[in-house]
């Protein structure tokens, strides 16, 4: 018999473990090397700075969830606190670098297994990994020779207070001809790439969309009359979680009647009434990616007349609008239509008078239509891109960006100009919508939103759901 000595077998294990690792970064990793590629390509020459996410104080001892800064996790696919990748480049290469935790089996025990140092390379495919606790001892080589700094704007974050220490003391050296000096706004590379999915990117939309309608179908049959809006958020936040979810991609709003005119009303306490509506805005994330979902349904199960009148011709604004996505066009060209459209829609209920173009032009709908017609959605529930160019112009959609389309309106209790069968109503209807070659896809279109889907999801069991 052949025994192998320890060394041999843990350099052995060692060797299949990288090797597992080096497979595993060819299938996955791929696409985070490309991205960082991507950026370099972007940088004139210069380093990039863009560090993690940090765990954040809820109170003395006990800490937030951890959720990984969008961009860091966009370039990085790692999941870590406490880290920093710099994007080198010069006229001779270009690299990654990553500044991360190195093993620590004390803290280990507690919080569960770092990557370390050792196997960033391998699994992150990053060039090179150092300790960030070494961070100021590798920075000035890192730095030196570059004149300009991409990086954004994290005020008081410890690691770019690091990065500018070490700018200034070799701005300072005599012995440095090329400091950093220059600085230059990151995030305006980032946000164009983010705008434009990747296919697996919108398989993971997807799949948080399918969670979320699971969410809003069991919400609308739980006959909620008597129950406390609490209790419906309970039974959204209990699905999103049962179906590994890892985070909500914001705070869940259960609004019943009058609330759904606080827009973001999320103390959910009130008790829910017969007669009503109840508008959901909930959505969940998907390995970091987001939904954004509004419902707005009756409380009973079923709508009222008055109630129905002004949900359908919402909804129908609602489609209009998003039937005129597609390459080529403008956000601003669906929010002038969103703006004449619901005006329309106030002035056949008497809800406002006198001539539409004026209304429009004085925007006088924004009394009760105050929001954007919708956002761009992405790795965060508002991906950051602005809706115009560097040179002032619309941004103009194409293939692969993800938006939402969320027409409301919003008509107070209080507001003794709206029609009485209408005071005390809110209603919003959001969808998710992907820009494809041929015009849109509603990534959301499974979820019950006509008045006859809903009120037969109404009569549904909310077991059926879970
Ligand atoms: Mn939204």
């Amino acid at each position: 018999m052949f025994f192998l000595s320890p060394w041999v077998i843990s350099n052995k294990y060692k060797l299949f473990v990288l090797y597992l690792a080096y497979i595993g970064y060819n299938k996955c990793m791929k696409i985070y090397k490309n991205r960082r590629n991507k950026v370099l390509k972007q940088m004139v020459s210069g380093v990039a700075v863009l560090p993690s996410a940090f765990m954040q104080v809820r109170s003395n001892d006990t800490e937030f969830p951890f959720r990984q800064e969008s961009n860091f996790y966009y370039l990085s696919g790692f999941n870590e606190p406490e880290a920093l990748l710099l994007l080198c480049k010069s006229d001779k290469e270009s690299k990654s670098i990553l500044f991360l935790r190195k093993s620590n089996p004390e803290m280990e025990m507690w919080i569960g297994k770092f990557l370390g140092v050792e196997a960033a390379c391998a699994v992150l495919g990053v060039d090179e990994a150092y300790d960030i606790n070494e961070l100021e001892i590798h920075l000035p080589k890192l730095l030196e020779n570059h004149e300009r700094l991409y990086v954004d704007n994290f005020s008081q974050h410890k690691y770019i207070e690091s990065v500018k220490k070490v700018s200034n003391a070799l701005f300072n050296s005599r012995t440095v001809s090329i400091s950093p000096r220059t600085f230059l706004h990151l995030n305006t590379i980032i946000e164009k790439l983010r705008l434009i999915k990747e296919p697996q990117e919108i398989q993971k939309i997807k799949k948080a969309i399918s969670i979320t309608q699971k969410a809003h179908h069991a919400s609308m049959a739980m006959r909620c009359a008597g129950k406390k809006e609490y209790e419906v958020q309970a039974m959204i936040e209990y699905i999103f979680k049962k179906e590994g979810s890892s985070h909500d991609a914001y705070e869940s709003i259960v609004a019943g009647g009058n609330n759904a005119n606080t827009l973001h009303y999320i103390k959910n306490s009130d008790t829910l009434k017969e007669g009503d509506l109840m508008l959901i805005d909930a959505g969940c994330e998907w390995d970091y990616y987001a939904s954004d979902i509004t419902r707005t349904t009756p409380v009973s199960g079923t709508f009222s007349e008055a109630q129905k009148a002004l949900y359908n011709r919402i909804l129908k604004a609602q489609q209009e609008i998003i039937s005129l996505i597609k390459p080529g066009i403008t956000k601003q060209l669906l929010q002038d239509r969103s703006e004449e459209l619901l005006t329309q829609v106030m002035l056949d209920l008497g809800i406002l008078s006198g001539p539409i173009e004026k209304l429009v032009e004085e925007k006088t709908f924004k009394k009760y239509y105050p929001h954007g017609i919708g956002h761009w959605m992405g790795l965060d529930v508002h991906d950051t891109c602005p809706y115009k160019n560097e040179d002032g112009s619309d941004l103009v959609f194409e293939a692969g960006m993800v938006l939402t389309i969320e027409p409301a309106l919003y008509l107070p209790l209080d507001d003794k100009d709206i029609p009485k069968e209408f005071r005390g109503i809110g209603i919003r209807i959001e969808d998710n919508i992907l820009v494809t070659q041929e015009g849109y896809e509603n990534l959301s279109y499974k979820i019950a939103k006509t008045v006859d889907e809903i009120e037969a999801m109404c009569k549904r069991d909310y077991k059926d759901f879970l």
